[in-house]
């Protein structure tokens, strides 16, 4: 179809010059969770965060997407429980989001898109020595996502949102030394969780994720802030950020786990 997000993203950016899909890929992201197929697991323990907002060091325009990064030379922030085997230590959280309300998220629920989505990435610092080369291995890397929808302003949202005129064009960074990404979680405890990939190159199939049931809920004027930013560098033609999504991916031989019934 004309209007088809495949294709709209593949003509948008760059990135997506290299390859949309890796040939052999079996465990690809972002899916589509169908609810009723995802099974409850009752031995999946909570989710446990502990973040130290003080890790919190600088916001980051990549051309691609914001990135929040933090201090990981340390288990200072970290996730525990929930599908993961080890502690995880967090690294950055980014977000997608569309150009219009009606789609933007990467994962879909029974085929429906959110406005954006958050995602949280952490490494496992305890069986690898560099996020580098967790990236490379089946159990490097958790995501936590979070759906974004529309309603009440966010005011956790808010702080980062007055930041982003700063970081307006790619390759610009800004300090941001003190923010507590948990005040960006739903307080529902509930969670799809499945294997995974990285939702942009190397795609590299090293992601447990871990999605948060419950959305959180943003105003238009914050969308619109995460729309302003741009996909290119001062002094080029302005692109504007949006629809930085990769397109859902097959299941194939993967169920979806849920933490609730
Ligand atoms: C965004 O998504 C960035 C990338 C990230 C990628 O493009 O946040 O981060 C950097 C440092 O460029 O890639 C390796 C990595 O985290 C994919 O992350 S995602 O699968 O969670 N969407
Ligand atoms: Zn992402």
């Amino acid at each position: 179809a004309a209007c088809s997000r495949k294709n709209r993203n593949a003509a948008l950016h760059p990135l997506w010059q290299s390859p949309l899909t890796i040939p052999g890929g079996t465990r690809q992201s972002p899916i589509n969770i169908q609810w009723r197929d995802s099974v409850y697991d009752p031995f999946l323990k909570p989710l446990k965060i502990s973040y130290d907002p003080t890790t919190c060091l600088h916001i980051w325009n990549n051309g691609y997407s914001f990135l929040v990064e933090f201090d990981d030379s340390t288990d200072r922030s970290i996730i525990v429980g929930g599908p993961l085997e080890n502690q995880y230590r967090l690294k950055q959280f980014h977000f997608h989001w569309g150009a219009i309300n009606d789609w933007g998220s990467e994962h879909t629920v029974d085929s429906k898109f959110y406005p954006a989505e958050l995602h949280l990435v952490h490494w496992n610092a305890v069986e690898y020595p560099t996020f580098e080369e967790a990236v490379m291995e089946g159990n490097g890397l958790a995501v936590i996502g979070v759906f974004l929808k529309l309603g009440a302003r966010h005011e956790g949202l808010q702080t980062l949102v007055d930041a982003l005129p700063a970081v307006k064009h790619k390759d610009t960074v800004i300090e941001f030394d003190v923010f507590d990404p948990s005040c960006l979680l739903p307080s529902c405890p509930d969670y799809w969780t499945y294997a995974g990939s990285l939702t942009t190159p190397p795609l590299t199939e090293s992601v447990t994720w871990i999605i948060k049931k419950k959305p959180i809920e943003v105003d238009e004027d914050q969308l619109e802030a995460f729309r302003m930013l741009l996909f290119t560098s001062d002094g080029e033609e302005e692109k504007r950020m949006v629809d930085n999504f990769r397109p859902l991916q097959p299941l194939m031989d993967r169920t979806v786990r849920s933490s609730f019934q």
